[in-house]
C-alpha cells in the first residue's frame, strides 16, 4: 500500500516564485507543514525541468514531503521522483503507469464526474480535482465547478482526492467537508512574503477542521 498524504498539496510555479525560488519555497512550505509538492514547469527546458528536480530530491530528502513530478515520465523515473501527475492530454494512465510501473505515484486530473468515474483506482493513486474556483494561475483552464461539483465530482471514485483552483484560506473548511482528502494550491503559497507561515496556516486550518469532525 502506497503511503502519502495529501492534505496540504504544494504545486510549484517558477514565475509566482520569483526570486525566492521554486526550491526554496518548496522547502519552506514543507517545513510549515505541506505533505506533498509537485514541479510543476510548462516552460522549462529538459535540462532545466531536470535540475530543478534534482534539486528537489536532495531537498526534501529526510522530510516525509512527497516529491511528484508534472507530466514528465522521463524526469520522474531519472530522479527516482516518488510520484508523477497527468492530465487527461498526457497519455493514457495504463500505458503511463505500464512506463512509471507499480510503485510510483499516479495522480490523474479530473474536471467532471465522468472523467472521474472512468479513472481506473488499479491503475491510479489520486485524483486532483478542479479547478473549484476561478484561477489566473493555470492559463486555458476548464470552467471552476465551485464547491458543490467539487463534492459531485468527489463522489464519482472512491480514490482518494485533492482538490484545486483558487484554493485559499478562508475555502479550507467547505473544501475539506466535500470530502476530500486535501487541498492542491499555488498562488495562496508561491511568491507569498512568508510561504512556510503561509504553509504553516493552512496546516492549523487542515487540523482544525479534523480535529471538530472528531
Ligand atoms: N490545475 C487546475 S487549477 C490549477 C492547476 C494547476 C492552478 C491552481 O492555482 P491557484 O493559484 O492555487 O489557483
Ligand atoms: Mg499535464
Amino acid at each position: 500500500m502506497k503511503q502519502f498524504d495529501l492534505s496540504l498539496y504544494l504545486v510549484l510555479d517558477r514565475e509566482l516564485c520569483g526570486s525566492f525560488g521554486m526550491v526554496e519555497t518548496a522547502i519552506a512550505a514543507v517545513r510549515g507543514g505541506a505533505t506533498m509538492v509537485q514541479l510543476r514547469d510548462k516552460d522549462a527546458s529538459q535540462q532545466e525541468m531536470l535540475e530543478t528536480a534534482k534539486a528537489l530530491k536532495t531537498a526534501l530528502e529526510g522530510t516525509n514531503a512527497k516529491l511528484i513530478i508534472n507530466d514528465n515520465v522521463d524526469i520522474a523515473i531519472a530522479i527516482g521522483a516518488d510520484g508523477l501527475h497527468i492530465g487527461q492530454h498526457d497519455g493514457s494512465p495504463e500505458q503511463v503507469r505500464a512506463k512509471i510501473g507499480p510503485d510510483m505515484i499516479l495522480g490523474l486530473s479530473v474536471q467532471t464526474a465522468e472523467l472521474a468515474a472512468k479513472a481506473d483506482s488499479v491503475v491510479v493513486d489520486y485524483l486532483g480535482i478542479g479547478p473549484v474556483f476561478p484561477t489566473a494561475t493555470k492559463k486555458n483552464c476548464a470552467p471552476s465547478i465551485g464547491i458543490d461539483g467539487l463534492k459531485r465530482v468527489y463522489s464519482h471514485n472512491g480514490l482518494p482526492a485533492v482538490a484545486i483552483g483558487g484554493i485559499k484560506l478562508p475555502h479550507v473548511d467547505d473544501v475539506l467537508a466535500t470530502g476530500v482528502n486535501g487541498l492542491a494550491v499555488v498562488s495562496a503559497i508561491c511568491g507569498q512574503d512568508h510561504p512556510e507561515q503561509k504553509a504553516r496556516a493552512f496546516h492549523a486550518a487542515i487540523a482544525g477542521f479534523r480535529a471538530a469532525k472528531g
